[in-house]
């Protein structure tokens, strides 16, 4: 007879289990550890702007700063252009970012067959695999030589298709599965979880991916970590990696993006391609671009 699956608390060896959740609090081996710091070491995250020109704030809100420094693999969701967001925030909103370091797509390779062998397929789409990655950095904003607290996201759902896992290095962090909130009150905790350094969390189905929304409440403090990668107006203790699924049409070169969108950020493009071989290729491939209506000489294509 099969094994009744474990539901509910968390067991002495840091597991938990329910219908589309689960959570492994010593997921990531000291090794890979160590080689995700490292990799870590050699980026450096963009501080986005959530509006843009062409992508103006709505009346009643004002430009302003993502909450904290982000880095995307797979491929990049520029906060202006929107989130991914199917059925109809599709176009535009994904573009071809660096692939996995070898170590996260080892990591990938091994969560994806936890979800083949854990989630029911209906909740699973066809095609689905790990192929998009935000790396978000959670600590402090030094305004002023001051150091603000940034460490928290508000309630969100994350759009897309089939589960997200995510792999937490740091101090801990809760993050809670709410109900949305409704005309001003806020969501019911449906369930909670602590995010411990070196652990996986992977959520998917209707209730958890569809239904309920996330936020992290809180990231502690008491680990005394400093992460990698430096920088001059942010010290992060916490990184978190989400992965995720975008199917491959949706994703767009940088040169091929809508003429607005690629105008917008081709700022945070050539900033990326200081550091990236591949954001720099992307950006001359996007100046060796014919533009629609030109001839191949670049000149405009005229009737004869
Ligand atoms: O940091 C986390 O654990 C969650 C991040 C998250 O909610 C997201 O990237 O959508």
């Amino acid at each position: 007879m099969p094994a009744p699956r474990r539901r509910g608390p968390e067991s002495a060896a840091g597991r938990r289990e329910d219908a589309g959740h689960l959570y492994e609090r010593d997921f990531l081996a000291p090794r890979d550890r160590e080689l995700v710091l490292a990799w870590l070491s050699g980026i450096e995250p963009l501080w986005e702007d959530r509006f843009s020109e062409h992508f103006p704030p709505p009346p009643g809100q004002s430009q302003r700063r993502l909450l904290r420094p982000v880095w995307w693999l797979g491929n990049w969701q520029f906060a202006c252009l929107g989130y991914y967001r199917p059925p109809r925030g599709t176009r535009d909103r994904c573009v071809r970012a660096e692939a996995f370091p070898e170590v996260l797509a080892r990591l990938v390779a091994r969560i994806e067959r936890k979800v083949h062998a854990r989630f029911a397929p209906r909740d699973v789409p066809t095609g689905w695999r790990l192929n998009t990655c935000l790396v978000n950095l959670y600590g402090d904003r030094i305004d002023d030589g001051r150091a603000v607290d940034a460490a928290r996201v508000g309630e969100h759902r994350d759009f897309e298709p089939g589960p997200v896992a995510s792999l937490s290095i740091g101090e801990r962090a809760l993050l809670q599965f709410v109900t949305p909130s409704r005309a001003g009150e806020r969501g019911r905790v449906a369930l909670e979880q602590w995010l411990d350094d070196g652990s996986l969390q992977i959520f998917g189905g209707e209730r958890f991916k569809d239904r309920l929304f996330h936020r992290v409440q809180r990231v502690d403090r008491r680990g005394g970590f400093d992460l990698p990668p430096s920088m001059p107006d942010f010290r992060t203790r916490r990184v978190n990696f989400t992965f995720r699924f975008v199917p491959e049409h949706h994703v767009v070169r940088f040169r091929d993006l809508g003429a607005e969108a690629r105008s917008d950020v081709r700022g945070y493009v050539e900033r990326l391609a200081v550091g990236s071989p591949h954001f720099r290729e992307e950006l001359a491939a996007a100046s060796r671009r014919v533009p629609p209506g030109a001839a191949p000489s670049g000149r405009p294509l005229t009737r004869s």
